[in-house]
This record gives structure tokens, C-alpha cells and sequence, in this order.
């Protein structure tokens, strides 16, 4: 499992500039306005000594309004999701009441934390920190997200506490016979993964993995087909197939990141019905990003007319330009 991050911190603290660099993309909306990230968003990085994810939040600014209430909503999940929090303040305002509003946040959802001063460039290190000791987050360290200053000290520190899983490399024959090729199973919820799951291992065998667990834990599945070995990464739980039309699945995309990460091969399943979505887009881009052998399954494809066939088709064409070597199927 890669460790999960959690940014947060008041508007316009830099939370997205640090992100982007976390994840070297260019993703996350940056602009000096506040309130410019309203959804979290979340991506694979590597700056330090292991890879993680990271995600990037809006702003909480310690208001009452209903906009207010949704970050503060977001903000919590994101919490909860992470194994870490970065608390973000900005070193050239000072502390305000928000960073209070946004450290009482944190001190209640957060596993750990870690205090960053941002926009530390060119200042004394000793007075950036030196109000924010009140926080009560610990030894506050100063940053620049948008220079670059201290970001691998500070992700040092961060991970310093987890250890890399990544697989060691074997190269004797035996490894690579036994050799069992991990498959992971994403896409939003109730677009069928879990009837394609059950598909694929066979009508008969009777899975009952109907644990709820936890959002971030998916489950494996071992199986074999024409004598080769497979595992199966499901993140959306299998039901007994009686009941997979009852359950009402939960969708995490810390879930979903985190099967990426542990498979040579991704299924990422869409509904033909509702067409291709924003999160489909954005799954489907993490996918590539990872590197990941790519199956594109368009599911649903029965009951559709020609008309939104074709509609479809060019739809995945338009939206999806960059997966042109992926494999495509369309299913029922
Ligand atoms: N001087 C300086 N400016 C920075 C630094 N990091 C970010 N900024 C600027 O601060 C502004 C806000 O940055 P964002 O990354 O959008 O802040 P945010 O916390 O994501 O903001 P919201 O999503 O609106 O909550 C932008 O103009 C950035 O260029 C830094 O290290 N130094
Ligand atoms: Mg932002």
C-alpha cells in the first residue's frame, strides 16, 4: 500500500502548488484567488524516498456558509482517507483564525501531522515559524511550494515512518512461471464491476467477500484459467451474485489508486448508458500515468440503439485521444 497524503490548509495557502510539485503535474487549478479547488483531486508521486499518493483539497476559511460547509465536509474526508496530513499556513500572512479553524480540524481527523510554512522564500526560517508553534501541530518546517525550498526535507520527514513494498526483482525461470499476472477491476460505481468480476471467475464458484472492509483495502482474488495463474484485484467488494444488484457500492479513489499501483493490468470498466464521465477521464489518465497494460471495457452495450452506439464510440474517441493502444471491448 502507498502511503496516502492529505494537503490541507486555509484558501490560497499554496496547497495546490505544492500538489502539483508533490505530483509533478500541472493538474491541480493554481491562481491567486482563494476558493479555486473545490473537489479534492489525487495523484501518484515519488519526491523522497518512497512513492505515495497525494491529495490536494480546497480551502477551509473558518466561515459558515454552505460552500464553507462542503470544504469542511471535503476537507474531513480527505482526512480520513490519509495516513498523513500536511497542514498548510502561509508564511508571509501569518497566522490567522482559519489556520486555528483548519489545525482543530486536523488535530480531530488526522492520523499524523505535519505543519509546513509556505511561501518561506527569502525569509528567516526561525521567524516564519515562529507564531505557528501555536498551532500545537508540532515543530512547524519552512517551505517554498512554488521555488522548490525544502520540499524533500520535508517529504523525508513525512515519510519517514512507512517503508517501500515494492516488489523485489527476481529473474529465476521458476518466478516467472509461477508467475501470477495481478489484474485490478476499476471504474465508478455500479458501472459492473462486480458482475464482471463474477463473469471471470465462473458462474459456479461462490465468493463471499462480503465484508465491508474498509475504503481503502480492495480484495484479492486468486484464479486460475487454461492453466495460467491470476489475481484479481477488486475494489468494489464482491456480493454473492444474488445480492450484487442490492448493494450500493462505495466508491474511493484512494481504493481505486491504490489496485492501480498493485497491478501489470488494469479493466477499467465505463457505462455505455451514461457515457464517458469527468472521473472516468480522470481514472483512466492515472492509469496511464502508472504505466499500466490498459482494457478499456464499455459495459451496458446491450439494449443501446445503433444511433447511441456510435454516439458512444465517438464519444471514447473525443474524450479519450490518449489511449489509443489501449485494448477496447464493449460488453453486456
Ligand atoms: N511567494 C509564494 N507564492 C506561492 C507559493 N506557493 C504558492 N504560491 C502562490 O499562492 C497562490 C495560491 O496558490 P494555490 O496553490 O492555488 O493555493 P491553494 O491553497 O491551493 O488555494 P485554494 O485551492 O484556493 O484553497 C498562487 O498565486 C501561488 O502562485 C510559494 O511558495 N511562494
Ligand atoms: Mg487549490
Amino acid at each position: 500500500m502507498l502511503p496516502v497524503i492529505a494537503l490541507i490548509g486555509r484558501p490560497n495557502v499554496g496547497k495546490s502548488t505544492l500538489f502539483n510539485r508533490l505530483t509533478r503535474s500541472r493538474d491541480a487549478l493554481v491562481a491567486d484567488f482563494p476558493g479555486l479547488t473545490r473537489d479534492r483531486k489525487y495523484g501518484f508521486g515519488r519526491v523522497g524516498p518512497i512513492p505515495y499518493i497525494a491529495i490536494d483539497t480546497g480551502g477551509v476559511a473558518g466561515g459558515e456558509d454552505g460552500i464553507e460547509e462542503m470544504m469542511v465536509e471535503q476537507t474531513i474526508r480527505a482526512l480520513r482517507e490519509a495516513d498523513v496530513a500536511i497542514i498548510l499556513v502561509d508564511g508571509r500572512a501569518g497566522l490567522t483564525s482559519a489556520d486555528e479553524h483548519v489545525a482543530a480540524l486536523a488535530r480531530r481527523h488526522a492520523k499524523k501531522t505535519w505543519l509546513a510554512v509556505n511561501k518561506a522564500e527569502g525569509l528567516n526560517d526561525a521567524i516564519a515559524n515562529a507564531e505557528f508553534h501555536a498551532l500545537g501541530l508540532g515543530e512547524p518546517i519552512a517551505i517554498s511550494a512554488a521555488h522548490g525550498d525544502r520540499i524533500a526535507a520535508l517529504m523525508d520527514d513525512v515519510l519517514s515512518s512507512f517503508e517501500t513494498d515494492e516488489p523485489e526483482v527476481t529473474d529465476s525461470e521458476t518466478a516467472a512461471e509461477d508467475h501470477e499476472l495481478r489484474i485490478a477491476v476499476v471504474g465508478r460505481p455500479n458501472v459492473g464491476k462486480s458482475t464482471l468480476i463474477n463473469r471471470l471467475l465462473g458462474e459456479d464458484r461462490l465468493v463471499v467477500f462480503d465484508q465491508p472492509g474498509t475504503t481503502r483495502d480492495s480484495i484479492e482474488v486468486p484464479f486460475e484459467r487454461d492453466d495460467r495463474k491470476y489475481v484479481l484485484i477488486d475494489t468494489a467488494g464482491i456480493r454473492r451474485k444474488a445480492r450484487v444488484h442490492e448493494t450500493i457500492e462505495k466508491f474511493s479513489v484512494v481504493k481505486a489508486l491504490q489496485a492501480i499501483e498493485q497491478a501489470e493490468v488494469v479493466i477499467a470498466v465505463l457505462d455505455a448508458q451514461e457515457g464517458v464521465t469527468e472521473q472516468d477521464v480522470s481514472l483512466l489518465g492515472l492509469v496511464m500515468e502508472r504505466g499500466r497494460a490498459l482494457v478499456v471495457v464499455t459495459n451496458k452495450w446491450d439494449g443501446l440503439s445503433a444511433d447511441h452506439r456510435r454516439k458512444v464510440r465517438e464519444d471514447l474517441e473525443r474524450r479519450l485521444p490518449f489511449l489509443d493502444f489501449a485494448e477496447r471491448i464493449t460488453i453486456s
